[in-house]
């Protein structure tokens, strides 16, 4: 057994649990390089770890479910009254400075074959703006229209952080209030090899990934930030991913719902647009309490099947657009309740002997999206997909970077129609910029669009 002044409980462990090949090159290590791999293993929770690779053993997803019931678009007059009201209830409840902003953004943006972080890769059909930029503009626009000050929560993981903080300090934050725009990072999590065991990423370091947006509402916690929210009397943390520049921040109408059923976690939904479309189910579980189920997890005769009006039955989809009550993560964090993790068969780059190889192993993730049983009390809404979504997933196919602008293009040209504005037809792409208008309503009455390919109303 290896041994260093200081780590001996940790090296202790390192074995006892079978793990000593991470040790592999210990005798070719610097005093450094030493101290670094055993500050990694001194933060691995080894009884964790078993049972994270128990997990890889059994499915742990309840498979006892029926759709669940969702508040429809309005179609009555008692629907659309109900839904005037709400908003009155969310404006007011932004007004009082209650509400929040919250991006997950840990991801790369690898598969769009882009070198950094995702929310740095340019979107705006005309703009070239960054999902940055454009989340940034929008908040700062609800604070104008608002006239309060919206604080924006970031969350990013160890390989994205400093990118993303040096990317806003360069933009001088897009001229929002630094002091309220809050930068954090979520944890890492030891990936396995097939075997259950740790695996070396270099000589003197330990893979791991990060831990899934369900890290977030542990992260908030963990870092601050929810507690700054609290003191400022935060009531309503409006949570979205970075990769959706068609996303309503800051959505009165969804925040008044949300307020009026005492939600703990409300959530939009849409209708999948086909079975085997990427994204998870509202689902409600045998024990009554409503969740998500992944895409991925949904057994394939329930993705497929129909109700008696011929549509899917399983068709309410989630979009990863969800509000949450400050209160209810900071009780979910303190009592230490730890949403699942979920377990991904990967390739992984394991250091060896002869270098750099790809071996599978697993890899874990918590979904922000199982907070949604925990609730008592919770509210899903459905929303238009052409309004709200537009997912930049791949660089070119389906949810590619070509089909976020065409939606973007689009929802510009109605909002445009909307108001009778007419949209010459030279014109290709046209893009509004959130300061110009972040609603439909914001536009002027006239505009003269200009008679060319490319128009960016700014
Ligand atoms: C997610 C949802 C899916 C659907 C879809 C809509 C999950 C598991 N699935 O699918 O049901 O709603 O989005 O677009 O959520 N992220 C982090 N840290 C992490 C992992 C992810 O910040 O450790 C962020 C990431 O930057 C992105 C978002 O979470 O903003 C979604 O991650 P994804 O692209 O891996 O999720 P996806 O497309 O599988």
């Amino acid at each position: 057994m290896i041994s260093f002044e200081g780590y001996d409980t940790v090296i202790k462990k390192v074995y006892q649990s079978g793990n000593e090949h991470v040790f592999t090159f210990w005798d070719d290590l610097t005093i450094e390089q030493k101290k670094h791999l055993l500050q990694e293993l001194s933060l691995i929770n080894f009884d964790e770890i078993n049972e994270l690779y128990a997990l890889t053993k059994k499915h742990i997803i309840p498979m006892n479910f029926e759709p669940a019931p969702f508040t429809r678009l309005p179609q009555t007059p008692e629907e659309h009254k109900a839904f005037e009201y709400a908003k009155q209830v969310g404006i007011d409840t932004i007004k009082k400075g209650k509400v929040a902003s919250f991006v997950v953004a840990g991801g790369q943006g690898s598969r769009l074959g882009f070198d950094g972080p995702k929310g740095i890769f340019p979107i705006g059909p005309v703009s070239n703006k960054t999902l940055f930029q454009i989340h940034a503009e929008k908040i700062k626009a609800y604070e104008k229209k608002f006239g309060i000050d919206i604080p924006w929560c970031i969350m990013t993981s160890e390989s994205n952080h400093q990118a993303t903080v040096d990317y806003f300090e360069k933009h001088n934050f897009f001229t929002l209030n630094k002091d309220k725009v809050f930068i954090f990072k979520q944890n890492m999590i030891p990936s396995l090899d097939e075997q259950g065991k740790l695996i070396l990423e270099t000589p003197y370091s330990i893979f791991r990934n990060p831990d899934g947006h369900g890290g977030s509402l542990t992260a908030l916690y963990t870092s601050g930030t929810l507690n700054k929210l609290l003191t400022m009397g935060i009531e309503v943390l409006s949570y979205f991913q970075v990769d959706n520049p068609l996303v309503r921040i800051i959505d009165p109408v969804f925040i008044g719902f949300h307020v009026k059923h005492n939600a703990e976690v409300s959530s939009k939904a849409l209708q999948k647009a086909y079975p085997e479309e990427k994204i998870g189910v509202f689902v409600k579980f045998s024990n009554g309490r409503i969740g998500v189920v992944e895409y991925s997890d949904l057994p394939q005769e329930k993705q497929y099947e129909k109700d008696e009006q011929g549509n899917l039955r399983y068709g309410a989809g989630s979009i990863a657009i969800h509000l949450f009550n400050t209160h209810f993560i900071e009780k979910i964090a303190q009592g230490n309740i730890s949403l699942p993790f979920h377990v991904a068969k990967k390739s992984i780059p394991q250091y060896t002997n002869n270098g750099k190889v790809t071996i599978t192993g697993y890899k874990f993730e918590k979904f922000v999206f199982d907070a949604l049983p925990l609730t008592e009390h919770n509210f899903i809404l459905e929303t238009k997909r052409e309004e709200e979504f537009a997912p930049v997933k791949n660089k070119s196919g389906v949810d590619s970077v070509d089909t976020a602008q065409e939606l973007m293009i689009n929802l510009y040209k109605k909002w445009l129609l909307q108001k009778n504005i007419p949209v010459p037809k030279v014109v290709e792409k046209i893009e509004i910029s959130p300061l110009y208008a972040v609603e439909p309503d914001d536009l002027p009455d006239s505009i003269a669009i200009p008679q060319q390919k490319e128009v960016y109303l700014a």
